[in-house]
């Protein structure tokens, strides 16, 4: 099937973990219909891993294993998929990638509230700090399809759904 035959688009939400990636997919879900899929958890529910990294305390993604799960369904349109790596899905499958960004301080704050400490903790400030996700999603995709959105506030949520839905609903199919 041609890249853009979709009738409805398909949205990446990538960024550092504790972005707000879940939060905001999740709510642009509940206000577009379009289907949230949050690939951690897909990951998990399936297993489509190669066991347990106990350094970096994750699963090992199965990336070959997760594409296949989402060809079908990505081909169809009208997906939110939410993952804090975006170099190894198709650049076909996205009409929008969003990366999410916040700032370190904040960042640091929401993922020691989640658990995180160590390694574990510096290496996600660190990869937020040098934008390793924007400067992956700019190597991965058309540059006109990718936006950073800041991600710090309650209200910066609000308007970045409000935004990505007001895009959604202005998307077209090719004609
Ligand atoms: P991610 O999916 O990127 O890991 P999340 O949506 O699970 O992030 O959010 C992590 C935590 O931070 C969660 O408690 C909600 C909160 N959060 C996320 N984005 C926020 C924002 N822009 N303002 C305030 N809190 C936010």
């Amino acid at each position: 099937m041609a890249q853009n035959s979709r009738k409805k688009p398909n949205i990446l939400v990538t960024g550092t973990p504790g972005t707000g990636k879940t939060t905001t997919s999740s709510l642009l879900s509940d206000a577009t219909e379009l289907r949230h899929i949050n690939v951690g958890e897909l990951v998990k529910q399936k297993n489509l891993h190669d066991g347990w990294d106990d350094e970096l305390d994750c699963h090992i993604i199965n990336e070959d294993l997760v594409c296949d799960e989402l060809e079908d369904i990505m081909e169809e349109g009208g997906n939110i998929v939410d993952y804090h790596g975006c170099d190894f899905f198709p650049e076909r499958w996205f009409d929008q990638v969003v990366v999410l960004q916040t700032d370190n301080s904040v960042l640091y704050d929401r993922l020691s509230n989640r658990g995180y400490m160590g390694s574990k903790l510096t290496n996600n400030i660190e990869c937020e700090i040098f934008q390793v996700l924007l400067e992956e999603a700019r190597a991965s995709y058309p540059e006109d399809i990718v936006v950073a959105l800041q991600s710090n506030c309650v209200d910066d949520i609000s308007r970045n759904v409000s935004t990505l839905t007001d895009w959604v609903k202005n998307w077209h199919p090719a004609t």
